[in-house]
């Protein structure tokens, strides 16, 4: 799959892409990706990349010209790639989105937008589809589809290493992970849980399962009503209002 990010800032990716997983999947050829400057498509001396709104007002707009000229050539390198465009207005990018897009395959132009805005014929005529990263403002793009890419890539089969596997993740099953401790088992005199040094991976397992369910109820109640409490689950929370029962005394 290939990432190529349109930005005015092209040297924000460089470390982006030359680190961890990203950079790991890159290397065995799982992924593609590369920035191209906007300002390379722009004409004169100055190379001037925006412009005063029509109507007046604040801030400045992206020209459409040098923006329409490279999407049009990074399309033409990747044909079937979709172009998203990164903005506030887009439709909220989550991990569904995520899942979706990695299991497409299909190769990403990412757009970034900067000042007030894109010229609305270049939305209009050259973007699939626009992506936002949740409900603030950000200065431009160039963070948002660092997201994207990162939360895309780490999905695609083999990006991430052997052992691990996303379907275990936060939000993977609708449900925040369970806490993770390692070494000292002792810190700070607080002790890690006794059961994970057990060696029973049954018990462990279900202790991973009933903390995991714990924290969401605790930290994040909204994804239970996206994701109804099943049986197994109701079972779990009846046997901790009993544990709360018995230390409050009532
Ligand atoms: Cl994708 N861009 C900008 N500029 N601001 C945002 C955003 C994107 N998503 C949330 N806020």
């Amino acid at each position: 799959m290939d990432f190529c990010i349109l930005t005015i800032f092209p040297e924000m990716m460089g470390a982006f892409f030359a680190h961890g997983i990203v950079r790991r999947a890159a290397e065995a050829g799982i992924i593609s990706g590369g920035s191209l400057d906007i300002r390379d498509f722009a004409e004169g001396r100055h190379r001037v990349v925006d412009d005063r709104p029509y109507g007046g007002g604040n801030g400045m707009v992206m020209k459409p010209e040098p923006l329409a000229a490279a999407i049009r050539c990074a399309r033409e390198r990747r044909p079937g790639a979709a172009v998203i465009l990164l903005t506030p207005q887009g439709r909220l990018f989550s991990q569904k989105t995520a899942e979706d897009l990695a299991r497409s395959g299909r190769d990403l132009i990412l757009v970034c937008g900067r000042y007030e805005g894109v010229d609305e014929r270049v939305c209009r005529e050259l973007i699939d589809e626009e992506m936002s990263i949740g409900d603030y403002v950000l200065t431009g793009g160039e963070v948002a589809a660092m997201i994207v890419v990162d939360a895309v890539t780490r999905l695609i089969p083999g990006a991430l290493g052997g052992e691990q596997s996303a379907e275990k993740d936060t939000f993977g099953n609708g449900r925040l992970e369970h806490g993770q401790f390692t070494r000292p088992a002792v810190f700070e005199g607080r002790e890690v849980p006794e059961i994970l040094l057990s060696g029973n991976h049954a018990a462990i397992e279900q202790w991973r399962l009933e903390d995991s369910l714990k924290r969401t109820f605790l930290k994040r109640p909204d994804l239970l009503k996206l994701q109804p409490v099943n049986e197994k689950e109701k079972e779990i929370l009846r046997k901790w209002c009993r544990e709360l029962e018995t230390i409050a005394g009532i």
